[in-house]
């Protein structure tokens, strides 16, 4: 392409990732669709900028891949930007990689976790990307963008044939400044977008972040994007991000992925103040630890709105949660989760199994403690040892890790600890589910859905094969891709 390319234009791209042959079915991704809230936001700090942002997120419409090339050729963007979880970078090397062929004068830039963890290694390797950006990208594609080649922060570069990196852009940027991500650019937002099923009351619904950080330190979770801060958006912020989502797309319920909504009480009794003074009609969900709840929060988050609580469990095996999860307490979690039950409350339950000295006897032990809490629902993940985490860089004297990016999306058991089999690993997994889906109690939950969230029973009898297959054969989780 011989087009002069437009340099205050760019292309942003959130990646399919893994094994394209199967995202048709991908059950997981029927099941659960977020939409790219760090591109949508990057979109919206550019555009106030001054400058022209597209999405385009082949992610949740994988047929659109195809018209990337016209789109690049028609819209002769400067810049096209990737967002990289570990298991999407590669697709999106191989992306950039054609681009470079369609249209040799563009740009590319990619961002996201995976760059945050392995920095300069990703531009020595795939020279098919010109930068990298480490951290939040707003800022420093914004620098990028316009040409401010002194301010080098977050950025990652090739200077007379090295790959160098301008260091971490501090301090983070103030959330408040931020305008509300720009939605609008996805595709078929909201209805294309969908929380997991049985995790709603009400459509549409969506995805949201009011925070960013956490000063935790648990060994398999990666903070190199956000470092060991919290910061967060005011009350009044979240409340006219809640109303624009309600009044601009309709919707109703909205899930707060924050890792700590929680972690600020100030914040949250001002948040839940507004929301009972001044009502918008709608409910959410959030995330919290343990110790950052009480019995006065939980009833004011009940009173404004609050449908569901997830908490990380991780194990019910008190030696590998005192040896993963700094402050990690069985007693105390099953105390919590009770009050929030007390509270009207549903709890979902966060496990994983797989972790670096798991056993089969520690998996049984986190059976029996996990079934025996009064949670609404569960997600049981194949831990997966990811770049940038604490427990990364000795991962293999524990155990065997076949570090194949495209297929770590915690789906399959790449990495083994000594002693177990990922055969057996992946049959104590589906033990798991099924005697958590197996108990009256559940079960009857389940069903009482049908009116309390109608919309997730549509959605179940709309893909019913596909659900039920994965519950009758989930061997095709560990099979690498064919190729
Ligand atoms: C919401 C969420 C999800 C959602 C949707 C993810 C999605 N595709 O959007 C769901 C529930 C589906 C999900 C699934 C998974 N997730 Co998740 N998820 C998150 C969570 C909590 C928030 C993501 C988010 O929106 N962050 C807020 C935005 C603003 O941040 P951001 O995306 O990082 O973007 C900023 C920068 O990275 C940078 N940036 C990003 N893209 C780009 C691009 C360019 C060009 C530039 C310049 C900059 C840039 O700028 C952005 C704005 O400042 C994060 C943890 C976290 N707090 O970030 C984990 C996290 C991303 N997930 C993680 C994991 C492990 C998974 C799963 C593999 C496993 C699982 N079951 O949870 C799956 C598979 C995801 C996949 N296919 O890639 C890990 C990723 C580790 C890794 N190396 O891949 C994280 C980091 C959690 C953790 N700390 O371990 N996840």
């Amino acid at each position: 392409m011989d087009k002069k390319t437009d340099t205050g234009r760019i292309l942003l791209i959130h990646p399919l990732g893994g094994n394209k042959q199967a995202a048709a079915s991908d059950i997981a991704r029927k099941a659960n669709l977020m939409p790219p809230l760090g591109l949508a936001s990057i979109a919206a700090w550019l555009e106030q900028e001054g400058l022209h942002a597209d999405i385009m997120d082949f992610n949740a419409d994988p047929a659109s891949e195809a018209l990337l090339e016209d789109t690049i050729h028609t819209t002769a963007p400067g810049f096209v930007g990737f967002s990289c979880t570990t298991s999407a970078f590669l697709d999106a090397a191989n992306l950039a990689a054609r681009i470079k062929q369609w249209a040799p004068g563009i740009t590319t830039v990619v961002g996201g976790v995976h760059v945050s963890a392995l920095r300069e290694e990703l531009l020595v390797r795939y020279p098919q990307f010109d930068y990298g950006v480490w951290g939040e990208g707003e800022e420093t594609l914004c620098a990028l963008m316009k040409g401010r080649t002194a301010d080098r922060a977050g950025l990652i570069y090739r200077e007379d044939g090295v790959v160098r990196c301008g260091g971490r852009r501090e301090p983070g940027i103030e959330l408040d400044r931020l305008p509300f991500p720009a939605y609008e650019k996805l595709p078929g937002y909201p209805e294309r977008y969908t929380l997991p099923i049985f995790n709603y009351p009400r459509a549409p619904n969506a995805s949201c972040l009011s925070s960013r950080g956490c000063p935790y330190a648990c060994s398999y979770c990666d903070r190199s994007v956000f470092g060991a801060t919290f910061r967060f958006n005011s009350a009044a912020y979240v409340y006219a991000h809640m109303r624009h989502l309600r009044d601009r797309f309709g919707i109703r319920h909205l899930n707060f992925y924050d890792d700590q909504f929680t972690l600020d009480r100030n914040r949250i009794m001002e948040l839940t103040g507004l929301l009972v003074d001044k009502p918008l009609g709608m409910t959410f969900n959030c995330a919290a630890r343990p110790d950052r709840v009480d019995p006065e929060l939980l009833a004011r988050l009940k009173k404004a709105g609050c449908w569901m609580i997830s908490l990380g469990i991780e194990t019910g095996d008190p030696e590998l949660l005192a040896r993963h999860r700094r402050q990690g307490d069985l007693d105390k979690l099953s105390k919590v989760i009770r009050m929030i039950k007390q509270a009207g409350i549903r709890v979902k339950g966060l496990v994983m199994i797989g972790l670096p000295g798991e056993t089969e006897a520690s998996i049984q032990r986190s059976m029996s403690y996990v079934h025996a809490l009064p949670i609404d629902d569960l997600n049981v993940a194949k831990f997966t040892p990811f770049p940038g985490t604490p427990l990364y860089a000795d991962i293999r004297s524990h155990g065997t890790f076949e570090e194949d990016w495209d297929r770590m999306d915690c789906m399959h058991f790449l990495f083994t600890p000594n002693g177990l089999s990922p055969q057996r690993l992946q049959a104590l997994f589906m033990q798991f589910y099924k005697r958590h889906f197996m108990r009256p109690r559940i079960l009857a939950g389940y069903l009482a859905m049908l009116w309390r969230s109608p919309d997730s029973w549509r959605r179940f009898l709309a893909d019913a094969g596909s659900f039920l297959g994965f519950a009758r054969n989930n061997r095709r989780w560990n099979a690498p891709p064919p190729k």
